[in-house]
């Protein structure tokens, strides 16, 4: 645990949130400011800054990650209509929370990506 890392005090439930979905690595809860109808973030349980250090650090726990987001959309009831897994990585992404993250976002017409 990173002691200023805002997801490692929701990992320690030193910070409430709506949990979803856990796996031995993973936790996945509701998004504090919804993008989309169903917006929730998963993140490795393990303190790691982006997707690139998790998949370089433990490349099965980066899978665990996709696994997780896909049971998720499952649980969530969109996975038959389609949804969007985004990573964001570094300033030019706009990541606010240096421990990684992938955002599910779905349930309803989500449109081109925006860049
Ligand atoms: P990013 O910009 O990719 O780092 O996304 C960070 C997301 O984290 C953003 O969509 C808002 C969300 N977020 C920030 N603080 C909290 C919090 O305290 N609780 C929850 N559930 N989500 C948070």
């Amino acid at each position: 645990m990173v002691d200023n890392c805002l997801f490692c005090r929701i990992v320690a439930g030193e910070i409430p949130a709506t949990v979803v979905h856990e796996t031995p690595g993973t936790l996945a809860f509701r998004d504090i400011a919804p993008k989309a109808p169903v917006h929730v973030l998963v993140i490795t349980k393990e303190h790691h800054v982006d997707v690139a250090a998790v998949a370089a650090a433990d490349p099965a726990l980066a899978g665990e990650v996709l696994g997780a987001a896909a049971e998720v959309a499952r649980g969530e009831g969109i996975e038959e209509r389609g949804y969007r897994v985004m990573f964001n990585s570094g300033p030019d992404s706009g990541q606010e929370v240096a421990h990684v993250h992938a955002h599910v976002l779905g349930g309803k017409p989500l449109g081109p990506m925006l860049c």
